[in-house]
Parts: structure tokens; C-alpha cells; sequence
């Protein structure tokens, strides 16, 4: 998009100070996202482009985000910590919305937290045992949230609603690719009744559902200069879930020793020791109010979100490539094979992992 269309954008918010400059920011697979800076002492801000194929309720997603950074913003306060630093604040419109509408897209901002650190892969341990105390944190401030949120994105993280979406991809087969795609294929049927199972529990209530941020990548926390996580960010999929379901997503995010999208398979597995430093993290925070059954499942969630994953990537390009960003042609296969990889070394781990998850901070 140009910048003076950009510029128009961000006029719509009520943001102080001169619109000095805008610059696209970070490598999100669904959103566009900017910097605005602003002349002199003025806040600067981010100005995100929402991708409404993928949200279709994007005033209802502004809403649960509202909802769930004014309840993270009361007991930030509650603790004495840094309100504009610690959560996301939201900036609305010049005629008070959430969101601003240009006519064929949904635009969002929110104040930019100054002097954030982002990383993109866990290097030390240490990083994966914050990170995973972030999150801990995070679902821990919100387990007295009680507000209606919608489900922004149906069946998220729901594997039955995944068969369904799957078995039409391939009814379809929009892009012909199906007939190349046997032995892919094959990795995620074998696999369907194990976690069809898992979701089973969700379903019948052995997994209690909570708030749950849903995408929590690395990249998704601001961590300040001394490597204190400041605050969980990107909270366009924050829903009801069960919480094991973040623990996955991070698991997956942070133990990777290869890229998502690596070509060279040796690359990539994942790593017991940043496994073992989130749990760690994660438990030190959470273990005392997770239920003897989510323990027993949380090293599984790993496995759960990881297979999902590898059916998304591999849905999406028997689909033609319409949902994920894609760099090349063949870019969804390519992610394909490197998370099948990602699962295949933590089936071989499961056990070590299962018990870390059973044993650490009890
Ligand atoms: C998408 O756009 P981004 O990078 O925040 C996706 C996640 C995937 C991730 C894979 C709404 O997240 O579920 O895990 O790509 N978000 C949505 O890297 O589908
Ligand atoms: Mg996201």
C-alpha cells in the first residue's frame, strides 16, 4: 500500500502529536503491520492492517482484545507495575471505534511499547525459561477473567473442525496437487484417531477450558533490555481453549533447532534442553493451578498443536496457497515437511518429555 494512503489510515486514529513516518514492521503470516512515528515528545504507535479473510468478525475481535487488556491493565496496576508498558493499550478512532474501516480492509492500533526486545529464535535457555514464565503470567492474570469472548476464528484449535476443513480440501483438490501428495497424506491420516482423542477431552470437559492467547510464538513477547518479559502481544486469537494449547504452540515455537520453513531437514528438531528451561518457566508460574489431568497432557499438546500445524501447512497448499503468506511456490510444503520433522522428534521424545511435565515444580 502506499504511504500517503497509509498516512490517511493513521489520521483516523486519535494519535498525538505530527505523523512523522511509517514503516512496515515484523514478518507476521496474516496481518501487515507498521510503525508511526511521531515529531518530538509524542507516543509512537503501531498501525496494524487486520487480514479479515482470515478474521471474519473483525469489530468482534477488537472487542475481546478491549475486554482482555483492560482486565490485564487492573491487575498490572494492582501489582504497581508499568500499565503502558506491560500491556497492549489500544488507540481508538477520532469517533471513538476500535478499528477503522477504509472500505475494503480493517485497520487497528495501539500505543508502540518503546525499547522492546523481540527475538525470533531461543538461543539460550534461559530466554525459553521467561518465555514460558510469560506465558504462565499471562494466563495467570487472566484466570479470573469471566467476560463473554467470542471465537474469533472457528475451531481454532479444534482437530475435528481441522478433518472437516481437511477432508474438503481434498474432496476439492482446487489446486491438483493431491495426486503428488500421497506419503504427506499419510502422515496426517495415521495420526487422526490419536488426536481426535486428545481434542475428545476438551470436548467432554477432562481439559477445562480457559483463556488462552492461542499463537504463542516467541516473537509474539516483548521481553525489555534486561530480558524481563514486559508483555504478550498479538492478541487477535485470544479465545476459550484449553490452556495446554499455548503451551504447545510455544513448545513448537521455541524448541525448533531448525527454521519453520528449513529446507534441510537435519536442521530441525527439537531441543529437550529449551523444552525442559520453558516447561520450567511455564510450570513455575502455572503448575500449582493446572488440574492433575492437564499435566499428564501437557507434553502432548506439544505433539497436538505441532501435527496441526503440519496439517495447515499441508491444507493450505492442497488449497492453492490462500491462507498463509507465502514467500515461493512451493513455500506451504516446504513448512510441511519441516514441521512433520519438528513432530517426528517429539514422538521420539515424548516420554522424557511427559515426565518433565509430570515431575518439574511440583
Ligand atoms: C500465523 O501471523 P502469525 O505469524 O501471527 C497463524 C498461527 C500459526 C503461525 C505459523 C491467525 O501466525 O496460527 O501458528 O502463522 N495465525 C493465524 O507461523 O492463523
Ligand atoms: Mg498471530
Amino acid at each position: 500500500m502506499d504511504k500517503n494512503n497509509i498516512k490517511e489510515i493513521a489520521q483516523q486514529f486519535a494519535f498525538e502529536g505530527t505523523i512523522l513516518d511509517i514503516t512496515p514492521l515484523g514478518e507476521g503470516f496474516i496481518n501487515d503491520t507498521y510503525t508511526v512515528t511521531t515529531e518530538g515528545d509524542a507516543p509512537n504507535y503501531i498501525l496494524q492492517r487486520k487480514n479479515h479473510h482470515v478474521f471474519p468478525d473483525v469489530p468482534a475481535m477488537m472487542d475481546n482484545i478491549a475486554r482482555v487488556t483492560a482486565h490485564l491493565r487492573r491487575k498490572v496496576e494492582a501489582q504497581g507495575g508499568d500499565p503502558k508498558r506491560e500491556v497492549i493499550t489500544l488507540i481508538y478512532t477520532h469517533d471513538d471505534r476500535l478499528y477503522h474501516y477504509d472500505g475494503e480492509n480493517y485497520w487497528a492500533a495501539m500505543l508502540l511499547i518503546e525499547d522492546a526486545v523481540t527475538h525470533a529464535v531461543a538461543d539460550t535457555p534461559h530466554l525459553a525459561y521467561m518465555g514460558g514464565r510469560g506465558i504462565g503470567r499471562f494466563q495467570t492474570m487472566l484466570a479470573d477473567f469471566d467476560e463473554p469472548l467470542v471465537e474469533v476464528i472457528k475451531g481454532f484449535h479444534n482437530i475435528r473442525w481441522r478433518f472437516e476443513q481437511w477432508d474438503k480440501a481434498l474432496g476439492e483438490d482446487k489446486a491438483g496437487r493431491k495426486a503428488q501428495l500421497s506419503k504427506e497424506i499419510a502422515w496426517i491420516e495415521s495420526r487422526r484417531a490419536k488426536m481426535l482423542d486428545f481434542w475428545m477431552m476438551v470436548e467432554d470437559g477432562r481439559l477445562p477450558r480457559r483463556v488462552t492467547h492461542n499463537d504463542t510464538k516467541l516473537s509474539n513477547i516483548l521481553f525489555d533490555r534486561r530480558g524481563e518479559v514486559l508483555c504478550v502481544i498479538d492478541l487477535d486469537t485470544v479465545m476459550l481453549s484449553t490452556s495446554l494449547n499455548d503451551f504447545g504452540d510455544a513448545i513448537r515455537s521455541y524448541t525448533n533447532t531448525g527454521a519453520e520453513d528449513d529446507k534441510n531437514l537435519d536442521n530441525v528438531s527439537m531441543s529437550m534442553e529449551l523444552f525442559c528451561s520453558y516447561a520450567e518457566g511455564y510450570l513455575a508460574e502455572r503448575g500449582a493451578s493446572l488440574t492433575p489431568t492437564e499435566r499428564e497432557w501437557l507434553a502432548f499438546s506439544a505433539l497436538y498443536i505441532t501435527y496441526e500445524q503440519t496439517l495447515r501447512f499441508l491444507m493450505d497448499y492442497i488449497d492453492g496457497d490462500s491462507y498463509y503468506k507465502i514467500a515461493y511456490p512451493d513455500h506451504n510444503l516446504v513448512r510441511t515437511h519441516a514441521q512433520y520433522r519438528l513432530l517426528q522428534s517429539m514422538e521420539d521424545q515424548y516420554e522424557a518429555m511427559k515426565a518433565v511435565c509430570i515431575e518439574a515444580n511440583k
